[in-house]
């Protein structure tokens, strides 16, 4: 009977029997796997604001005051690095509009300032440094523009998407576009100092807008409040929601249907996304690494602590997202001792964290395994959670939307941090699971959850045991877990 209900489906599906499970609804695309793999890196915001003391420069001052006399963005992009982050995305323009590289759009640019007599261009010494150490490099360019004069009629458009095309061509590859939704209203505006409202949904056009990016660089994730690759979280703290989805259904306040950045009704139901959303577009957690995202002089205390930003990692990472954390260089043009001694700390503690997989050399066994080719054997084994490879997995068959997988240990090890991933290429699948551990000849649960995605960490109190039981209590369609992996976290930090 079974054998024939297999028999006919796999004729429906026109493949062979032991086929690869057909993805689950939305899945993402080869940009934004890569988008998932970087999972933590920071936004470099420097600009006339770090000389200035604001938070939104208005889009008047002088670029006189740009001279930050030991400017290295080597050593920017150290600090990152010691940080565990892997990519760099550079704030280029502002509110403010000041353009930190010498474009042709606008007067209003570094080649104005007295930094290197004017000949100096931020972008690229980022763009480099950024390569230099090993980082992905990214680019913000806000669409709102408190200098332009055009800014609110049609001609700043082409003002805008010169930017775009200028910073898109000449610096590399870029991993991330990153389009703030903010939109003030006052500014500059070239000396007419007033209020400019625009309707955010159709002003910016949106549709030509992305598709600059996808011409010039088609393996960048697009950020915005509504995607498309990647959504903001809906908060500056970092976190998302315990139960996280990487699927969303954005909603415009002006069109409920065709959303944009800048104009959405359902920000707060971003931090958890909707289970069946329409589009995948994983929150990206951005928090600055201090009270505010420029460089202040009396917001040296409040540098997060290392154990705040692994707090933040564990929110933000641990549930399907990535961490974006802002940078801010001080007049000098440097990372202050204190934010680099955080980063470092909280590097070291990452690097260590994730060293050894207290897992390895468990024997791995499951209550079911989704059946093979001959010539294929091992294809969706158990043992494909413990290869470090995302997308290799232990499924089961079609029918079975339930199964567990015990980890064998050669001897008792002791752990508090567990992680979970789906091999995301066939979609978000999974919607309940447990952990048990194996304690005085019975299993005990020692946490669970719904959604697990490209990654799920769970950090519990420390318990020593040679057995560990991933159960997966629910999913849309079979399983496909691709990693479960044990660590021990450094008391220390
Ligand atoms: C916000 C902006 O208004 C802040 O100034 C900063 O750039 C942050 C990353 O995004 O929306
Ligand atoms: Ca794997």
């Amino acid at each position: 009977m079974r054998m024939t209900f297999a028999f006919f489906a796999a004729l429906l599906a026109g493949s062979a029997v032991a086929s690869e499970p057909q993805p689950y609804r939305v899945v993402p695309e080869a940009r934004q796997l890569k988008w998932h793999e970087t999972e933590c890196f920071a936004l470099v915001c420097f600009g006339l604001n770090t000389f200035t003391g604001r938070e939104w420069g208005y889009g008047e001052t002088d670029p006189s005051v740009f001279n930050p006399q030991k400017f290295d963005a080597g050593q920017v992009a150290a600090a990152i690095k010691s940080g565990g982050m892997r990519g760099l995305i550079l704030v280029a323009k502002h509110h403010d509009g000041f353009c930190l590289w010498p474009s042709a759009t606008t007067g209003y640019n570094i080649s104005k300032s007295p930094w290197r007599g004017g000949k100096g261009d931020l972008v690229r010494e980022f763009a480099d440094a950024a390569r230099r150490h090993g980082l992905k490099f990214g680019i913000y360019c806000s669409p709102w523009d408190r200098n332009n004069e055009h800014y609110g009629k049609p001609e700043y458009l082409t003002v805008y998407h010169g930017q775009l095309r200028e910073l898109l061509s000449n610096y590399g590859t870029v991993f991330e576009m990153w389009f703030d939704g903010a939109n003030g209203g006052d500014g500059y505006y070239g000396g007419a100092r007033e209020k400019r409202n625009i309707d955010a949904a159709t002003y910016y056009d949106w549709p030509k807008t992305w598709g600059i990016v996808r011409e010039l660089q088609p393996m960048a994730c697009i950020f915005g409040d509504v995607g498309p690759d990647c959504r903001w979280v809906g908060n500056e703290r970092g976190y998302a929601a315990a139960e996280c989805w990487a699927t969303f259904t954005p909603k415009g306040k002006r069109d409920v249907n065709r959303p944009a950045n800048g104009d959405t009704l359902n920000s707060a139901e971003s931090p958890a996304g909707h289970r069946d959303g329409k589009i995948w577009a994983a929150p990206e957690c951005d928090v600055p690494l201090r009270r505010g995202w420029f460089w202040h002089p009396d917001q040296n205390g409040t540098v997060k602590k290392p154990k705040q930003l692994m707090d933040i990692y564990f929110n933000s990472v641990g549930r399907g997202g990535c961490m974006n954390l802002g940078i801010a260089p001080d007049r000098d043009g440097l990372v202050c001792p204190a934010d680099a001694e955080s980063l470092q700390v909280f590097g070291n503690a990452l690097r260590s964290l994730f060293e050894r997989n207290l897992a390895d050399n468990a024997k791995v066994e499951a209550d079911s395994v989704r059946k093979s080719d001959e010539k294929e054997a091992g294809r969706f084994a158990p043992e494909n959670v413990l290869d470090g490879d995302r997308y290799t997995y232990w499924a089961t068959d079609d029918r079975v939307l339930q199964g567990s997988l015990t980890l064998l240990l050669p001897e008792v090890r002791e752990f508090d941090v567990v992680r979970i991933r789906e091999n995301i290429r066939l979609g978000q699948r999974v919607e309940g699971f447990a952990v048990d551990v194996w304690e005085n000849n019975g299993w005990r649960e020692y946490a669970k959850g719904e959604s697990v995605g490209a990654c799920r960490l769970i950090h519990g109190g420390k318990v020593g045991t040679d057995k560990v039981r991933l159960r997966i209590t629910a999913a849309a369609a079979c399983p496909c877990i691709s990693e479960f992996s044990l660590y021990a976290q450094n008391p220390a930090l």
